[in-house]
């Protein structure tokens, strides 16, 4: 799937759209979110535009594998993949999914509650 013109992650990934990178894997980009929720919080994102994790793992059987092993790259690179990191699809509208290209949101460096908001 390629990229998409007025998509912001993929403008991202093409350099468009500046953003604080830590990593370009070779499927993946990584990026802190603008918006920080944790000390740690990175946006790991696909090269190919996929507007969910559903979407991308029917299209693609092994993107999702990818996202989360870089994910886990980026995680220890951090230094936070010892104490536990979570990763986050939001999925739909209603879940909070404000921009519709698949993105992990990795979170971490600090303790993380459960139920989530
Ligand atoms: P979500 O709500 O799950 O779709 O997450 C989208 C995230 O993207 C949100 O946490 C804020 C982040 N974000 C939105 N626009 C930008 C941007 O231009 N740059 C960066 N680095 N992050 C962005």
């Amino acid at each position: 799937m390629p990229t998409h013109a007025d998509c912001l992650f993929c403008k991202i990934v093409r350099g468009e759209v500046p953003a604080d990178i830590v990593r370009q894997g070779e499927r993946t980009v990584a990026f802190r979110d603008i918006n920080p929720q944790a000390p740690t919080h990175v946006l790991v994102i696909p090269r190919e535009h996929h507007p969910d994790a559903g979407a991308a793992a029917e299209a693609d059987t092994g993107l999702l594998d990818a996202l989360v092993r870089d994910a886990r790259a980026v995680a220890e690179a951090e230094g936070i993949a010892g104490t536990g990191y979570r990763l986050v699809f939001n999925t739909g509208s209603g879940a909070g999914q404000t921009v519709f290209h698949l993105h992990a949101h990795l979170l971490g460096g600090r303790g993380l509650e459960w139920p989530p908001g």
